[in-house]
């Protein structure tokens, strides 16, 4: 029991009692799941204390989005569900967001919300923070549910651990409301009414015939090439995904997540020849990875006009033929997807066509070579290439540390600037491309591995999250932020050419968010050139004192929506 089992003082056999707060608490520990990331208020702030009191970590935040990102994100580090604990009405809209986005990135969470009394809800009479929330969470997740008996609190989180992490993992709301927390039934009855979720994300094995479906289509491809996306990060097989790309001989192109799962100076990287490899491949195995926008759907131009064969490995069957034939799907979980592939290999297979992946290599190399001199420049007002030089050598040298990114020139140049060399070690805006991941994404990176983190985040970006810096000062996470601050989103050039307003994408001129981290007693930094970010990062990392450095970016040097300029729809009659 979490607490001392509750008497009732005037019973006269003593019955031992519990209650939903306790069983709540005993459900979550007896599954392992012992960090909550959330904000209190009614009906759940005793909920939140009794936690702690119970040595459940409890990291209160300052708005539930960034909670809700934090458990989104500790969920595809951990294969476990990330808790996010809200109150009600509001405070669950505000989690919502990120339990969506935790579906539609395949990462496990479960939304915890207090909720209003059933009984004022349903007939709409204006209960404290009343809203139907199970209803309005439905169409956003993988599986809700609601819990209206104690003794169903146990049967209630194992459903929900269940639907967050079998199959393709994704988000849970599980909707408490405020009278279940006190209802109070006999201890040993409530403990045995506990369930202990046994193999919650069971292995699904392919079938032979689509395993083999899938080798004899890599045999005979002239110009093969892998994908892995961040399922294959998430599913953490990572010695068998190496051995399976070391033996194919194969180039190989991570997603933004995946970077890492091979290190991104790997030989058979293809990350610096992406559009080649797009262009000129014949067959293509997508290894948890979407044919979604990120891919362009695996047609169009992008891809080039060579007939193109798809192999894919994903979980979940519906994935396939989503957006273009797929010739081989190999549907299973991709530890024994992987596994099964390497032993059909068998000891002799012949490594993917040796002038392709020579042609790939050049590609690459002439490609960095090309970016080289640009990474070394020591301009002052910094552009991009300037700072992102030297953060690319600190994470070099620091290969342990978690790289968290979100902004829009930010992201895009951080992704192809910075190799990465170990598995999980890079976070970013996912699937929806998200402003607002970051903060909650440093929080949840430091607490769950407790490795140090650096965030490289747009000026913009940083905006969405950042009164968290106050949650990482008063935990004092070892994390350094460090915002490109070029005055604006893309851009702070823009002018506004008919009134006085700004225009809007930019900002304040020469902001110091620096000020911000010191407000808090974090270590605020004002770096003006790549030495000074340099010197100052280096200091954070080796500190681990929560730290903010405001990188003065020139405010020309962006690109508006940075490399996606071309999903901006253009009016024919704009410019007069
Ligand atoms: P990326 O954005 O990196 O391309 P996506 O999020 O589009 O990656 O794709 C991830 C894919 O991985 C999803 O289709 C999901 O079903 C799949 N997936 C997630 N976990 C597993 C797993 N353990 N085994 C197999 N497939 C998985
Ligand atoms: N709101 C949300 C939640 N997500 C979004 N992606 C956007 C708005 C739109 N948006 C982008 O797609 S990038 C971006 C916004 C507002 C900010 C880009 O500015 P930045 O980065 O300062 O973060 P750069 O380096 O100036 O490009
Ligand atoms: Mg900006």
């Amino acid at each position: 029991m979490a607490e001392a089992a509750l008497k009732k003082p005037e019973a006269e056999e003593a019955e031992e009692l519990t209650d939903g707060f306790n069983l709540m608490i005993d459900a979550l520990k007896l599954n392992g799941l012992t960090t909550i990331y959330g904000v209190p208020g009614i009906p759940i702030t005793d909920f939140g204390r009794m936690a702690q009191a119970a040595g459940i970590r409890v990291l209160s935040f300052r708005h539930e989005q960034n909670a809700g990102y934090a458990a989104a994100i500790a969920g595809f580090l951990t294969k476990k569900p990330g808790v996010c604990l809200t109150v009600s009405a509001p405070g669950f809209l505000n989690g919502l967001t990120a339990l969506a986005h935790a579906t539609t990135n395949c990462f496990p969470m479960i939304l915890i919300s207090g909720s209003s009394e059933r009984e004022v809800v349903d007939l709409q009479q204006g209960d404290y923070e009343e809203m139907d929330q199970l209803a309005i969470a439905k169409p956003l997740c993988k599986a809700a549910f609601r819990v209206l008996h104690a003794a169903d609190i146990g049967i209630g989180l194992a459903r929900a651990i269940r639907a967050a992490v079998s199959g393709r993992p994704g988000g849970v709301y599980l909707d408490l409301p405020a009278k279940l927390f006190g209802q109070v039934m006999n201890a040993e009855a409530g403990k045995k009414s506990l369930v202990k979720v046994i193999d919650a994300a069971p292995a699904q094995i392919p079938a032979p015939t689509a395993i083999k479906r899938a080798l004899d289509v890599l045999k005979g491809a002239k110009r093969p090439l892998i994908i892995l996306g961040k399922g294959a990060a998430y599913a953490q097989a990572d010695d068998a995904i190496r051995s399976f790309v070391e033996k194919s001989g194969v180039p190989f192109l991570p997603m933004s997540m995946a970077k890492g799962l091979l290190p991104d100076t790997h030989p058979q990287c293809a990350g610096a020849a992406r559009s080649t490899v797009l262009k000129d491949s014949d067959v293509v195995m997508l290894i948890g990875a979407r044919l979604n926008w990120l891919l362009s759907h695996g047609k169009g131009k992008a891809w080039g006009d060579a007939p193109k064969k798809f192999i894919q490995v994903d979980i979940e069957p519906k994935e396939m033929d989503s957006n273009v034939e797929i010739a081989a799907p190999v549907v299973g979980d991709i530890g024994s997807c992987v596994a099964a592939l390497l032993e059909g290999m068998g000891n002799s297979w012949t490594k993917g066509p040796t002038d392709w992946m020579g042609a790939v290599s050049s590609k690459r190399e002439e490609n960095v070579a090309k970016m080289a001199p640009r990474l070394m420049n020591n301009n002052s007002p910094m552009d991009y290439h300037g700072a992102l030089g030297v953060l690319r050598t600190i994470i070099k040298e620091r290969p342990d540390a978690i790289l968290v990114n979100e902004g829009a020139n930010t992201l895009d140049l951080t992704r192809g600037v910075i190799d990465m060399y170990k598995p999980r070690k890079r976070l970013d805006v996912g699937t929806w491309g998200v402003m607002g991941i970051g903060m909650g994404q440093c929080i949840a990176a430091a607490v769950e591995t407790g490795k140090p983190v650096l965030a490289i985040e747009g000026d913009s970006a940083f905006g969405f999250s950042g009164m968290e810096v106050e949650t990482i000062c008063r935990y004092n996470l070892p994390v350094c932020i460090v915002i490109f601050n070029n005055d604006g989103i893309y851009r702070g050039t823009d002018v506004n050419s008919v009134g006085s307003d700004p225009a809007p994408t930019v900002f304040v001129k020469g902001s110091r968010y620096d000020r911000m981290m010191e407000a808090f007693g974090g270590v605020g930094i004002h770096a003006t050139t790549p030495d000074e970010l340099k010197r100052a990062v280096n200091a954070a990392m080796d500190s681990g004192k929560p730290t903010l450095i405001n990188a003065a970016i020139d405010p020309a040097a962006g690109s508006e929506s940075g490399r996606i300029g071309n999903l901006n729809p253009q009016s024919k009659l704009k410019k007069k």
